[in-house]
């Protein structure tokens, strides 16, 4: 009986002993700290709205994370399976272009009629009629790594973020376990074929919007729960601002509206479970070790909501479904004539709510 009660405990020590060395010598982020935002939600008007969207196409798309509806009210958006889609006005699917990948986010169309999307291995893409080209790779001699959302200026350039030099798409949660600021914004320039680096050193940068006046770049930094301008002309050019701070959630793409605002998609990332990781180092880098642990924190698909923030940084109107029943992790939310449609990792479809009858 002593022997074998031994030999329990000899085993559970060296467990413990591997689960620490695995902790502390092989864990795949080396953290900061991560302080939560001031609970803001509760300043906004809670409602159930995005439970009453029209799903689009349901079964064609799957996990669609970003949409572009073009002035001829032709959708697009790209699929988890490397299809891009189109949507036409009279509500029928095409399977437009297959693209060798899984990792497509987010997509413009230009003036051209190109469509751009990020793909989070092999950088920015161009999809024409005649194919489609990677048109950004690298960016000072570096490979550019997790594009994530494009928008174009009249001049042509291609503004778009790169999540983080560290992670990528299928290990997302690391970088925001981590905390620490790997992401990139970035230019491509049509004429010279060069891409440069806006800005370094980015929290997350996720969703890139370009102002009404095309004066500044709004861009969001998930982790961070903000979105800040980058200004492109007068003579704050070149230099950045917080847009707006403390949101209730993570931002994802943040898409301009007809009227100057801006729609944001929000992640849930201010669990119970991962404000408690947040507060230790050695908790993060445990549950970095053991990936299925994030399961248990992570609350991006039980929840969505969208905000509607004016160029001031005041948020306008919410959309949300806070149970995550119709819709979860939504993570774009793009205005065409007096609709707003979404795009989420988590669905099979594209939602569609009528603004005005929804918000009144
Ligand atoms: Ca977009
Ligand atoms: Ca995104």
């Amino acid at each position: 009986m002593k022997r074998c009660v031994r030999a329990s405990l000899s085993f559970l020590l060296c467990c413990f002993l591997a689960i620490s060395i695995q902790i502390l010598y092989f864990s795949p982020i080396s953290p900061d700290l991560l302080e939560m935002p001031p609970d803001s939600a509760s300043a906004l008007r809670p409602n159930k709205l995005l439970q009453e969207v029209v799903k689009l196409g349901e079964g064609l798309v799957k996990g669609p994370e970003d949409i572009w509806v073009d002035r001829d009210g032709v959708l697009y958006t790209a699929s988890r399976d490397g299809w891009i889609k189109k949507m036409h006005k009279d509500g029928t699917w095409e399977s437009w272009k297959k693209i060798d990948s899984d990792s497509l986010l987010g997509l413009t169309i230009t003036k051209d009629g190109n469509l751009i999307v990020c793909d989070a291995i092999k950088g920015l893409l161009m999809v024409s009629d005649d194919g489609v080209k990677v048109i950004a790779s690298h960016v000072n001699g570096s490979k550019i790594s997790f594009a994530d959302e494009v928008i174009e200026a009249s001049d042509g350039s291609l503004y778009f973020s790169a999540v983080s030099t560290k992670f990528g798409l299928h290990n997302w949660y690391l970088d925001v376990l981590e905390a620490k600021p790997h992401g990139q914004l970035l230019r491509y320039d049509p004429f010279s074929n060069e891409t440069s680096i806006l800005l370094d050193g980015l929290c997350f940068p996720n969703g890139v919007a370009i102002s009404k006046e095309e004066d500044y770049l709004a861009f969001c930094e998930t982790w961070k729960f903000r979105c800040r301008k980058y200004w492109l002309k007068g003579e704050k050019q070149g230099t950045t601002e917080v847009f707006i701070h403390n949101l209730p959630a993570g931002p994802d793409n943040i898409n301009l509206a007809p009227d100057g605002s801006f729609w944001i998609a929000l992640l849930q990332l201010t669990t119970p479970g991962l404000e408690f990781l947040h507060t230790s180092t050695l908790y993060k880098r445990f549950v970095a070790s053991f990936p299925m642990l994030i399961n248990f924190v992570d609350g991006t698909r039980k929840k969505a909501m969208v905000v509607n923030v004016a160029p001031d940084g005041n948020i306008i109107r919410n959309f949300d479904d806070p149970e995550g029943i119709v819709m979860s992790m939504v993570t774009s939310a793009f205005e065409f004539e007096d609709h707003l449609y979404l795009g989420s990792l988590n669905t099979n479809f594209i939602g569609k709510i009528p603004l005005k009858a929804a918000y009144n």
